[in-house]
């Protein structure tokens, strides 16, 4: 039986609940990154394999952009590719990320190539992207609400790079620094537009269960990675 339309404070309360439980924060490989315990190549893995995801935002945006008929939601939504892929006249993430890269000692060429890309981090990357493809837009917006949780980990995850790892170029960490502002921006704009759209009880309910999806798709890459890289962390 369909229970009712969740009042606003009710829907953020469901979507916080599914980050406190299942939000990639509490996973083994992060709680070792933060805690210094990653050796150089389990780093390397990880921004090498994260870069994959990295560079399928821009896109997995642009499809929820082709399915959203409303131009004021488009207007808000449109920043989000260019933050990544940049432009003329500013770099984006994507360059951000390959910097990193080659802070931790990975080349362009093998990062552009995906090299060490896991098949468990293409294969969630990918479920993301056609997620973002087939879902109704605003269950797609849903979707990215992990970034409600993302500020506090960019926060922690900066601090333990450089007390931890001072063999990496600081310059590298300016995407977590920049992403701390961004993902509250972000989070802020896709909250707002899933409380407005959401508007059934079964929209909410599956918008929820997109969240669920997403930290899935966190969880997962984290899980490939940690088994090819830091098994033993
Ligand atoms: O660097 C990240 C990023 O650009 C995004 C976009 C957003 C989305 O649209 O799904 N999610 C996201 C995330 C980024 N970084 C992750 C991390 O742990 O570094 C967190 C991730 C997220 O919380 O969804």
């Amino acid at each position: 039986m369909t229970t009712g339309l969740w009042d606003r404070e009710t829907f953020v309360e469901n979507f916080r609940a599914i980050g406190e439980r299942a939000y990639h924060d509490k996973h083994p490989f992060h709680i070792a990154m933060n805690a210094g315990r990653l050796s150089a190549e389990a780093l390397r893995g990880w921004v090498a394999n994260r870069f994959y995801y990295q560079q399928n935002i821009p896109i997995k945006d642009a499809a929820i952009l082709s399915n959203c008929p409303v131009r004021e939601v488009r207007q808000v939504w449109i920043h989000r590719v260019i933050d990544h892929d940049g432009s003329a006249v500013a770099e984006g993430g994507i360059e951000a990320w390959l910097c990193l890269g080659e802070a931790c000692g990975l080349s362009r060429d093998e990062m552009m190539q995906d090299r060490h890309l896991q098949p468990g981090v293409r294969f969630a990357v990918d479920a993301y992207v056609n997620f973002a493809r087939t879902q109704l837009w605003p269950i797609a917006v849903a979707s990215s609400l992990t970034e409600l949780f993302a500020p506090d980990l960019m926060t922690a995850r900066l601090a333990a790079f450089e007390k931890f790892y001072p063999r990496i170029d600081s310059r590298g960490l300016d995407y977590f620094r920049q992403r701390t502002s961004q993902a509250r921006r972000d989070s802020d704009e896709a909250l707002a537009i899933a409380l407005k759209y959401c508007n059934t009880p079964e929209l909410q309910r599956e918008a929820v269960r997109a969240l669920e999806f997403k930290c899935d798709v966190l969880w997962s890459m984290l899980n490939a990675i940690h088994h090819a890289y830091a098994g033993n962390c």
